[in-house]
């Protein structure tokens, strides 16, 4: 069999997610997604389903806002409606969903490119509003869908496609961006942890009201890996483990000690008023006008 050729469902055995999702659906019957061999996006894509069954969640409820990168493949292995946005525009139309149906919570997902870069005005002002919508970054270092160029994130001195000497910028933290833009909600995790993202994910689902962002750390073999000569996909999945510090670490480490170090764990979990209840509030006390 060719390394592209589809297997036939004989050959295949039934993954046990498979009927949750929108997988065949989508694509003519074909249920399959192309992520690169080692990429995370498919795991996280799974944790995020697993999610969904463990809990028997209604779909309905929770539409998906999916932006451009590569993770726009996700609905493919995703449970209930997904919504494709502009490039960096997901959160705006998370936003319109959100008011125009209070009783739907949106999901919207993001890259690293896209939310911290051409969308990271609409990631501040998601923020600062404390709209009841669930923020997933993906964050895989780089542009990959464009070729693997360099990104806000990408950590400094690493290589990218268009950091061929290696980048001399600091990277952006993008949970210190959303916690001084006021998120109720604020955790990052990895693909290494994807059990601590299941707990958090159901937390901002099920529990929290308010916007909720969790940052997913992931690998991409294929630029980050291969630029920066990591060899097997496995080493881009150790990388993010080596660079890995738990909240409770962090505290004792210093400021160069942080650099390019990624820390984990929920830091900011609080209550404060959300917007569709502001907006809804409001409606009741002045009416609409005709
Ligand atoms: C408005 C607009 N500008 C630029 C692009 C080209 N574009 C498509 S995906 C992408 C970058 C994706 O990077 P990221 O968001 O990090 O996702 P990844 O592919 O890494 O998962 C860019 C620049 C576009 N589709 N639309
Ligand atoms: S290019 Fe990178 S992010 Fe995109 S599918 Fe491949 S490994 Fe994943
Ligand atoms: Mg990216």
């Amino acid at each position: 069999m060719s390394y592209l050729a589809i297997p036939k469902s004989a050959e295949k055995p039934e993954h046990p997610y498979g009927k949750y999702t929108n997988s065949g659906k989508m694509t003519g019957g074909m249920p399959l997604h192309y992520f690169c061999r080692g990429c995370g996006y498919g795991a996280i894509g799974q944790a995020i389903t697993r999610v969904f069954v463990d809990e028997n969640i209604d779909a309905k409820k929770f539409p998906f806002v999916v932006n451009v990168g590569c993770y726009s493949q996700l609905p493919v292995i995703l449970p209930g409606d997904c919504l494709m946005a502009l490039h960096g525009r997901g959160l705006p139309v998370a936003t319109g969903i959100k008011l125009s149906n209070p009783e739907l919570k949106p999901i919207s997902i993001h890259g690293d490119g896209d939310l911290l870069s051409i969308g990271t005005n609409h990631f501040v002002h998601a923020c600062r509003r404390n709209i009841d919508v669930v923020i997933i970054l993906l964050n895989n270092k780089v542009y990959g869908m464009t070729g693997g160029q360099v990104a806000p994130t990408t950590p400094t001195t690493f290589k990218a496609t268009t950091a061929p000497y290696g980048y001399e910028e600091p990277p952006m933290d993008s949970v210190k961006v959303a916690m001084a833009c006021g998120a109720s909600y604020v955790a990052r995790w990895t693909t290494n942890t994807l059990r601590q993202f299941m707990k958090s994910f159901k937390e901002a689902l099920l529990e929290h009201k308010g916007v909720s962002f969790i940052e997913v750390v992931s690998q991409c073999v294929t630029y980050f890996g291969r630029k920066n000569k990591m060899g097997e996909p496995i080493q881009t999945f150790k990388f993010i483990k080596d660079n890995t510090v738990t909240i409770k670490q962090a505290e004792s480490m210093s400021e160069e000690e942080l650099v390019n170090k990624w820390v984990i764990g929920v830091h900011r979990r609080e209550t404060r008023p959300e917007l569709s209840d502001i907006k809804f509030d409001m409606i009741k006390k002045y009416g609409v006008k005709k």
